[in-house]
This record gives structure tokens, sequence and C-alpha cells, in this order.
């Protein structure tokens, strides 16, 4: 089932320089980039983004954070691109996270974490529409792709 997702490279991930790195590692796993830019996100562009988290104790250190650095964000399409993306990033909390995933490599910590995907299908849609329009989504095909 293919799927899009939306992807951040957060400003630690900038800040470290591991942008390449985390970028490569999506790509050899097969992900395709239908989208990608850089920016940085307003608080109000955060405050949308991180709707869900409004009013627990970390949201404001959160609002901080993301807007702390531009980011790059993407959006990756690929079979249950959603699940392998949340897969490859690891728990939350890097201490938690196993190694081999981006964070379980690269992070000690919960909110300096490096990446953002998108956890459902339905935030997935309401992501992608907030870092992108219809139209900087690309439809193309790999050279070694087969539609099926
Ligand atoms: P995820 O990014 O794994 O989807 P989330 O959606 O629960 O995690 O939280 C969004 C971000 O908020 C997370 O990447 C880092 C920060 N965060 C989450 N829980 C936190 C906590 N207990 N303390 C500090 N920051 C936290
Ligand atoms: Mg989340």
């Amino acid at each position: 089932m293919k799927e899009k997702t939306l992807v951040l490279l957060k400003p630690d991930a900038l800040n470290r320089r591991l942008v390449g790195e985390i970028i490569s590692r999506f790509e050899k796993k097969g992900l395709k980039i239908v989208a990608m830019k850089m920016l940085w996100m307003s608080r109000e562009m955060a405050e949308k983004h991180y709707e869900v988290h409004r009013g627990k104790g970390f949201y404001e250190s959160l609002l901080d954070y993301i807007t702390s650095a531009p980011i790059i964000a993407m959006v990756l399409e690929g079979d249950r691109a959603i699940e392998v993306v949340r897969r490859m990033m690891g728990k939350t909390n890097g201490v938690e996270a196993e190694p081999g995933t981006i964070r379980g490599d690269y992070s000690l910590s919960v909110q300096n974490n490096l990446v953002h995907g998108s956890d459902s299908a339905e935030s997935a849609e309401r992501e992608i529409k907030l870092f992108f329009a219809p139209e900087e989504i690309m439809e193309y095909r790999l050279v070694d792709e087969i539609w099926i």
C-alpha cells in the first residue's frame, strides 16, 4: 500500500550536521523523496504542527526548540511509509530508542531527537498540507521503479 508521510529534520539535525546522514538512511531503505524544502518554522506554524500537545508540560519548550533554527521538511513515499519511517526513527526518547534507529544511534534526548515522522494516515494528511502546496509534491517515476 503506497503511502506518503511527512518527515522533518529538526533543528538539532542541522546543528549537528546530520542532515545528509539521515536523508541517506531513508533513501537507502527505498523510500522516495517526493517533496523537500528548507524552512524556518514560525511560532504559528509550530503551534499548528504540535497542536495535539498543547497544554502539556513540554509544549512551550518544544515550540522554542522547533523554531530555534531552520529545518528540512520532506514528503517520503513508499509501501507503508508511515510505519516504516516511525520504526526507522525509533522511540521518542533517544535514551530508550533501539540502536540501529536514527534516534537510537544519534540522540540521548527526549526533546532533541532529530526527526519527526507522521504517526498515522490522518496525521500525515494534515501535516503534509501544513508544509506543502499540492504542486510542490512531485509525481514521478524513479528509473528503476516499476508501478504495479
Ligand atoms: P514523536 O516525535 O516520537 O512522535 P510525540 O508526538 O509524543 O513524539 O511528541 C512530539 C515531540 O515532543 C517529541 O518528538 C519530543 C517532544 N516530547 C514528547 N514527549 C516529551 C517529554 N516527555 N518531554 C519533553 N519533550 C517531549
Ligand atoms: Mg508525534
